[in-house]
């Protein structure tokens, strides 16, 4: 009973493999820097997502992952951002997104003109890590009212992502935390990690976030 329950995970997990290849080398054919953004629920990714739509000139395309609502999408609407929304919830609630669902929903996104093109991932930890969406990036973003244990803790998400962002650095007085030990957490579960700090409520850090995805875009044109 266990060793089925093994193989066929393997198979969900080669079959995701196949279709994140194939996306990789689509995107990368038609120019647009392809991302992925996990992070745990309320870290700020939407928040960064619509101040890059009001703030920057890139063209930014996203694929929203929730269980429910299209909340997020609309925000992002609202910034001048094409949006799809992908819901879980009336299939079984599933934490991550897979690369057939991302294909999907790009599929029906006007994606003419598109710098980048963004998978929001559904808020945790754990799942989205397991799940190559084809992504040419994967980031991950830790706001510091989240602890400095997190990387220790969830470490997967760490080592397969090579862009982290450190979020609500404004709230640092408030809370335990170092920047030096959170950036200690997460260089020793990934030492190459590139990792910056931001503050989407007082504005720091937006302008090196924003340099980043810039000059990811020209490496991918
Ligand atoms: N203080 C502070 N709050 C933030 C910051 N970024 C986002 N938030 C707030 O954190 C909450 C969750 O943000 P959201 O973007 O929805 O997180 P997501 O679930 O990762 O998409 C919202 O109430 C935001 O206003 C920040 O830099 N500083
Ligand atoms: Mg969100």
């Amino acid at each position: 009973m266990e060793k089925q329950e093994v193989k066929v995970m393997q198979k969900i997990l080669r079959a995701n493999e196949r279709v994140a290849e194939e996306l990789r080398d689509e995107f990368a054919a038609r120019g647009i820097f392809f991302l992925n953004l996990m992070s745990s629920p309320g870290s700020g990714k939407t928040t960064l997502l619509q101040a890059t739509g009001l703030e920057s000139d890139m063209q930014l395309a996203v694929i929203e992952g929730d269980v429910e609502t299209a909340l997020d999408a609309e925000r992002l609407a609202e910034a001048g951002i094409r949006v799809l929304q992908i819901n879980t919830g009336p299939f079984g609630g599933d934490c991550h997104l897979e690369a057939s669902w991302v294909r999907d929903a790009a599929r029906q996104l006007d994606l003419d003109g598109i710098d980048v093109l963004c998978v929001e991932n559904i808020g945790n930890l754990i799942c989205p890590a397991c799940f190559d969406l084809g992504t040419h990036i994967n980031a991950v973003m830790l706001s510091v009212t989240e602890g400095e244990d997190k990387p220790l803790k969830y470490p997967l998400a760490f080592r397969t992502s090579q862009f982290c962002i450190i979020s609500k650095t404004d709230l640092l007085p408030h809370v335990d935390v170092t920047i030096e030990r959170l950036r200690a957490n997460v260089h020793s579960v990934n030492p190459d990690m590139h990792i910056i700090e931001i503050s989407a409520r007082t504005g720091e850090g937006v302008d090196t976030w924003l340099d980043w995805l810039r000059s990811q875009v020209a490496a991918h044109r």
